[in-house]
Order: structure tokens, then sequence, then C-alpha cells
């Protein structure tokens, strides 16, 4: 069975424990691969060969980091195929998302940040004739990345990628659920040149790896991407050690409906917005409010849409929209969610159960894109995250309700808000409580743009110029003239 190495100083290497935890393709429910359950001893080596290099890559010119970074790109440009083919069997998305969606932007990511690095530009701030202020932007030094299992090399490399443009060494942690592409990255880093120390992938389980992360005295920066609790504990630890900390946590995002906008349009994005990757998308939108005088209108086409058009099972087959639940706990938790819905009330209008395809996925974890209506917006449902394919949808009378439904979970991760009424949509994009609103449209991205969440879905925000300032320490230098 395929070991899944470590890649420390610029080596593919066996955890010092030399054991390992059992790797599942979530299609067919069968270990298919074995990784890593390193430990505090592997972070300890991935800090010291971090630490090693850092003197180096930090006083590399900016112009030769992009150069490693944008052929490292390239590489995975060249194999995406291969990458594709094994996010898919590690995470269970369809492969056409894989290959059109997840790694072009990993892909993006890297190059992005490699090329963003040569135009990163600091501050002056002139006092008159008197003085002058400058502000220097330095890496800070040894950085960890955690990463969840949702997007797992696009999470993985927003993180990485802005951390060592900027002239950090990292040490990263994929999720233990879905660890393979990041594995295969570090094989294109030793193609591509990448200097031993700079970046090391250490794998392994949150409680052992992640933690040891977290409480290494000497790992200056966490930018954590995963769930609010782990989020919540992460800061825990590392608030007594003046630790920068990026947290990019869950969401339990609102889809707002008004009955004047283009209905075909939001039609089709609605339907994306509720189920693509699963539903396991924190910017998905799980919480569905239509204004009441199109509701039933919404509620006929988006089951009959929902029920015809996307095809659950083998995610390699190219029909399939819905592939197959990340995990065998995931795929638990998700289906008792369904239960608790209809205890509370719900009715189910689509899905509700798990799907068996026939033949070699008979043992896989799906579920049907389920749809229900009939809940409060202030149920356990309709509060807290779920993050799978089901969503709920809600009428609503005025804005002043919509607002009030849709603010009114602890997270504030992302939005949606439907209308023609450019009026409307400042104000409503003004007074909704998250950190990303999008108006007629879904997970459209801009990679400069600042992303991130407020009250329970994080802290800081990272993408663009918000990434490289988080990698760097400011330092304000004052000269009098
Ligand atoms: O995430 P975890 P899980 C949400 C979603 C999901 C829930 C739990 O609701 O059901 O979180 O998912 C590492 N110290 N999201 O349990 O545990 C872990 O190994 C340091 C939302 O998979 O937060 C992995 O690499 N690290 C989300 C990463 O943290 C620790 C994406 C995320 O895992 C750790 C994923 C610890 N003590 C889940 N414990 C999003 N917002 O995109 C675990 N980890």
């Amino acid at each position: 069975m395929q070991k899944i190495a470590n890649y420390i100083n610029g080596a593919l290497v066996e955890p010092v424990s030399k054991q390992y935890i059992d790797n599942y393709n979530p299609s067919t429910g069968s270990v298919y691969s074995l990784c890593p359950d390193s430990d505090e001893r592997d972070v300890e080596l991935a800090y010291q060969a971090a630490e090693a290099a850092f003197e180096s890559w930090s006083n590399t010119p900016s112009e030769k980091r992009s150069r490693i970074m944008v052929h490292i790109s390239e590489l995975l440009e060249r194999d995406i195929d291969k990458f594709a083919m094994a996010e898919t069997i590690d995470q269970g998305k369809p492969l056409w998302l894989s290959k059109n969606g997840e790694m072009p932007r990993a892909i993006s990511n890297i190059r992005f940040f490699g090329t963003a690095i040569e135009h990163f530009a600091s501050e002056a701030h002139p006092m008159g004739n008197h003085a002058i202020n400058y502000t220097l932007r330095t890496p800070i030094g040894v950085v960890g990345c955690i990463s969840p299992w949702n997007l797992p090399l696009y999470l993985f490399t927003w993180k990485i990628a802005p951390a060592i443009a900027a002239g950090n060494c990292v040490v990263a942690k994929p999720s233990e659920i879905t660890p393979y592409t990041a594995y295969l990255l570090s094989e294109i880093c030793i193609e591509a040149g990448l200097p031993p120390g700079v970046l090391n992938i250490v794998h392994g389980l949150g409680p052992k790896v992640g933690s040891a992360l977290t409480v290494h005295p000497k790992i200056k920066a966490i930018s954590f991407t995963g769930g609010t609790k782990t989020g919540a504990e992460i800061a825990r630890v590392a608030a007594p050690m003046f630790k920068k900390l990026s947290l990019e946590l869950g969401g339990k995002n609102p889809n707002i409906i008004f009955a004047d906008c283009d209905f075909d349009k939001m039609l089709n994005e609605t339907v994306r917005s509720s189920f693509l990757n699963q539903g396991e998308i924190c910017l998905c939108g799980s919480r569905i409010f239509v204004e009441r005088s199109i509701y039933d209108k919404f509620k006929a086409e988006f089951v009959n849409k929902v029920k015809t058009e996307l095809v659950v099972g083998n995610p390699l087959d190219a029909k399939t929209k819905t592939g197959a639940i990340v995990s065998k706990m995931h795929f638990d938790k998700v289906l008792n969610y369904i239960e608790l819905a209809k205890l509370e009330g719900g009715v189910i209008l689509c899905g509700g159960h798990a799907v068996k395809p026939e033949g070699e996925c008979a043992n896989g974890w799906y579920i049907a894109p389920t749809i229900i209506e009939g809940l409060s917006y202030d149920c356990r449902t309709n509060q807290e995250e779920i993050f799978g394919p089901l969503v709920t949808i809600t009428p609503f009378d005025t804005e002043e309700e919509a607002l009030m439904m849709a603010n009114s979970t602890e997270y504030g991760l992302a939005s949606t808000i439907w209308t023609e009424n450019l009026t409307r949509a400042h104000k409503m994009a003004a007074e909704i409580k998250a950190g990303i609103v999008w108006v007629n449209c879904w997970l459209l991205r801009d990679l400069r743009t600042p992303f991130g969440g407020v009250k329970s879905s994080g802290v800081g925000r990272e993408g663009g110029l918000e990434a490289l300032r988080f990698f760097t320490e400011a330092k304000n230098v004052c000269v009098k003239l």
C-alpha cells in the first residue's frame, strides 16, 4: 500500500514513530494509502530545518523567490491530471470539479503570490520638512500553516504561498483526512529546486501535529482554516505566547433572494451555492431566505432542478454532480443533522437520505442533496454549521426580517443577495454581518480581495496584500531631517 511521506529539510521521510494512519477513499469506503502518524518529534525536526533555512531564504531576492514559485506552479500545471485524480480519490469530489475548479485555483494561488511579492512595497509617511517615516516589512521567521479537508490543495496553497513568498519558512500540516495532494506537491517542490527547509510538510493528526505546531514557542505565527472549535483551541493555546493568528473558521451563510431578482440566473447559481463540492465549502449558502411572493415558485423549481440535475455517485463518472462525503464520521454527522431537522419540525422536500450506488462505490459515503422547509430561523439546524449537502428554505416578508434572520447566527463568513434593486443591494451589503457579500453571483473570487469572516467565523483576513501583511512584521523607522 502506498505510504505518504513527510517532507522535511527537502527530503521525503517517514515519521519518527514509523506509525501510519489509514487513509480512505470516500467514494469506495476503502483504505487506499497510509498517512504518517507524526508527532512533536517530527514537528521539531521540521522546525529545525525551517529555522536553518530562514537566514538564507529571507535574504534571497524576491525576484528569485518568485522564479522558484512560478516554476512550482508550472510543474503543477503540467501534472494537473495526476493531481486532479489524486484529489478526487482522496476527497470524494467529482473529477471535473478537481480538474476545472480546485487544481486551477491551487496553481493560481502559487503563481499569484509568487508574482505579487515582486510588487509588494511598503509605505512612507513624510512629516512635512521635519521628518520622514518609512515602514519596513520583514518576514516573521518560521510560521505554521494548518489546513482542512474540504478543498485540500487549494486551501493548503492559499496559506503556504504567501508565507513563502514573503520570505518565511514554513512548517505545514494538511488535514489527515486528505493528505495526498500536499504529498504530491512536496515532490514538485523538490523538482522545482525549492531550497531544503523552506517548506516542510508534517502529516498526521490534529491533536498531535497541529497542537505541536501551536504550542511550539519558536513558531511565531499560525494560519489556520478549519472548524470553529479547533480555531478556539488554537487561539487559547497561542494567545499567551503572543503568536500572530489568522483563523478562517466555519460559516452558516445566508442566501437572500428578493422577488425582483433575475430568477433564472439566481436559480442556477443557488443550486451551485447550495451543493457544489457536496456542500463542503465554507462559503456555501446553507440558509436560503426567499421573499414570500416568489417562495412557491422558487421552491418548485429549485427542488425540481436539484432532483433532476444533481446526479449523485462515483466521482470519476463525468455525469456525477455530487460526489462522496469526505469521511464516515462526516457522513454520520450530516445524517444526524437530517434527523435533527425532522425532530425540529422540518419537512424534507428532496433528499434526506444516504445513497448507495451500484458496483465498486456501493460502500462509499453518499448523501442525496437535501432541501428542508418549515424550520424556524433560530432552531439548531439553522444555527449550527453542518457543512454538507443540506440547505433550508425559509420565506420572508420584509428586508428587515431577512436581515434579522441572516444575522441571527454566531457565524459571519459569507452571504449572497439576489436583487436587481441597486439601492437595496448596497444597503443590505452594508448591514449584513459577514466578511464577504456577493450580490447577484456566488464564489466569484479575485485573489487580491480580503478574505475572512466576523464573529465565530474567524479573526484576520487573508488574500492579496492582507496575506502578505499577515506574514510580515511592520517596523516604523522615523528619521528627523
Ligand atoms: O475540522 P478540524 P474537522 C468545519 C465543519 C466540520 C467541522 C469539523 O463544520 O464539520 O469543522 O471538521 C487540524 N490543534 N470545517 O474536524 O478538526 C486538523 O488536523 C491544531 C469548516 O475536520 O478543525 C486539520 O488539519 N490543529 C472548514 C485542521 O485542523 C488541529 C473546513 C482542520 O480540522 C487540532 C473544515 C488541534 N487541536 C471543517 N485539531 C472551513 N471553514 O473551511 C485538529 N486540527
